[in-house]
Formats: C-alpha cells, sequence, structure tokens
C-alpha cells in the first residue's frame, strides 16, 4: 500500500446527481494518464461530507469495478453516525478494497477514549485494515504522539494519512512507528514530508498534476533534493493558482479541459463564474 494515491475527484451533474460516465473517465483519467500507485475514495476531494450513504456505496462500486486490481483501492468510510461508518467499512471490504481510512470523527468535542473507541468500533467489525485520516484544520481534532500509540496498538490500524503541516511530530512519528504506513497529505509540502520518510501521498492535485507528484516522490527519495524542489516550486505555483480560484471547481475545470467530464461540485459548494472558468483555463494550459 506503499505509493501515490489521487485523493478521488468525482463528477456530479448540476443538479448534484452522481455523473458516472465522468467518474469513470476521472478514474481513467487517474490510472491511464496520471499513473498513480492507488485511489483514495470518498475522502474530502469526493465531497464524501455532503452525500448520502447510498452515494457513497454507488461511488465505491463503480471505482473498484471501473480499476478492478490495476491500482490499489482505499476507501474512506468515516462519519460521525458510527453505524453508518461500519456499514460502509463492510461494503468497501465486501467489494475487496485493499485497505479502509476514516476521518477522525469531528464536530462534536469527542475525547479520546471517544476516538480510539469509534476507530476499535469500525476496525473490528470486518477483516480488514485501517489508516487514520488526521486532518486537524478540517476537524479541530489534535492527536498526540502518545494518542497515535495507543491508537496503533490495534495492529489493524496500520497507518494514517497525515494532512498537517506539523513536520516535528511527523518526525516523531516516522521515528517512533518505522513499521506503521505515514502518507503525506497536503501536496505543497510533499518534498519536506518525502524528506521525512513518508512511505507515501495521498492527494487532491494529483487528480491533474500526478505526473510532478511523481518526480517529487522518486526524486527526493533518491536524495536529488535540488531537482525535487524545483518541481515542487512549478507544482507550488500550480498549487497557489488552484487554491487562489476554488479548489476542487478549478480542478475539475482543469479536467474538463483535459477532455474528462468532471461534472459540478456538489452545493453547497458553488459554482465557478465564468472569469474563473477562464482562469482555470488559463491554468490548465500554463501549467499542464
Ligand atoms: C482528501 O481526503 O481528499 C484529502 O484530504 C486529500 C488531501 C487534500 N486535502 C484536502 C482537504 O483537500 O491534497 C490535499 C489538498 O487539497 C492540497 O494539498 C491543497 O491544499
Amino acid at each position: 500500500m506503499k505509493g501515490l494515491f489521487t485523493a478521488l475527484m468525482v463528477s456530479y451533474d448540476q443538479d448534484g446527481n452522481i455523473n458516472e460516465k465522468g467518474l469513470r473517465e476521472i478514474i481513467r483519467y487517474n490510472v491511464d494518464v496520471n499513473k498513480v500507485d492507488g485511489l483514495y475514495v470518498n475522502g474530502s476531494t469526493g465531497e464524501n461530507f455532503m452525500i448520502s450513504t447510498e452515494e457513497k456505496k454507488e461511488i465505491f462500486r463503480i471505482t473498484k469495478d471501473e480499476v478492478k486490481d490495476q491500482v490499489q483501492l482505499i476507501a474512506q468510510v468515516g462519519s460521525v453516525n458510527v453505524k453508518e461508518a461500519i456499514e460502509l467499512a463492510k461494503y468497501a471490504t465486501d467489494l475487496g478494497y485493499g485497505a479502509l481510512s476514516a476521518v477522525t470523527p469531528f464536530y462534536y468535542k469527542f475525547d479520546f477514549e471517544e476516538i480510539k473507541q469509534y476507530y476499535n468500533s469500525i476496525i473490528n467489525a470486518v477483516d480488514n485494515k485501517m489508516i487514520i485520516y488526521s486532518i486537524p484544520f478540517l476537524t479541530g481534532v489534535n492527536m498526540s504522539l502518545s494518542q497515535f500509540e495507543e491508537l496503533f496498538e490495534n495492529e489493524k490500524i496500520i497507518g494514517v494519512k497525515f494532512t498537517a503541516g506539523d513536520f516535528y511530530l511527523l518526525e516523531r512519528m516516522r521515528k517512533t512507528f518505522p513499521d506503521k504506513l505515514i502518507y503525506a497529505g497536503f501536496d505543497e509540502m510533499l518534498l519536506s514530508a518525502t524528506v521525512l520518510g513518508v512511505d507515501g501521498a495521498i492527494g487532491s492535485t494529483f487528480n491533474v498534476n500526478g505526473k510532478r507528484a511523481r518526480q517529487i516522490f522518486e526524486l527526493a527519495q533518491q536524495g536529488k533534493i535540488e531537482e525535487a524542489r524545483a518541481i515542487q516550486h512549478v507544482t507550488n505555483d500550480l498549487i497557489t493558482a488552484v487554491l487562489d480560484n476554488g479548489l476542487y471547481q478549478t480542478l475539475k475545470e482543469i479536467l474538463k479541459d483535459k477532455g474528462v467530464d468532471a461534472g459540478y461540485c456538489r452545493q453547497p459548494m458553488k459554482e465557478l463564474s465564468s472569469e474563473k472558468i477562464a482562469v482555470a483555463k488559463e491554468i490548465s494550459n500554463l501549467f499542464l
């Protein structure tokens, strides 16, 4: 399960329904053009927290059907509704997903005992492995090294998707958990995270910029830091422009510019104005 995973985008039509043809095209673009090692399905980038249980299942099903065994698949099943998380964990496991992931429970201020119970309840209900999805800037949940250590006592919890800029904690985690999988979650910090020894990365911008992510990751692993840094600089020019214009909407416009039917974002995310669509096309022409 090491390597580069695209946080998969989902194509929705203008009414917010899943566009199966478009979703399949996004998947193919990631497998055939970006050539990533795997897909992270129903994460933030998939707009997971705005869709129904049945829609989540449909996305898991379509993705597995399109990919078969061509690349690795991780199913993000986390939900503050633990029953839903378990239902999705069973569903994705039956489909043959190689690992599960679950966002730390959010919105309510759960204490650590509750967070631990959440992970153990989900993963102990299925014959699969769990990757913790830690993204403090969106969830407000900051876990310490010793709390990660306690979660990792469950051998079915095999790693963490680390979407944070705390490189002190990342370094401590690498040293303390040499056998757990650590994935970098911020694409703009891929080089720094790779230098610290992450096993892989999971990124939204890999939907369009997967080839550069591969170069950064592999050059850094080979110790070719200056070359990797030059590619991270271009990548971050691209990411900064995308973030300024609206992250997921702009990534979808870039995919459309490449001939992929990436559709629209799910409400309450808004549509891009015609000016911003033009900016997205410029970004696509300039960088990709
Ligand atoms: C997810 O679940 O889709 C992810 O968290 C993937 C990681 C991305 N985080 C978010 C919140 O979108 O790729 C990153 C991020 O978009 C990128 O680094 C730009 O900041």
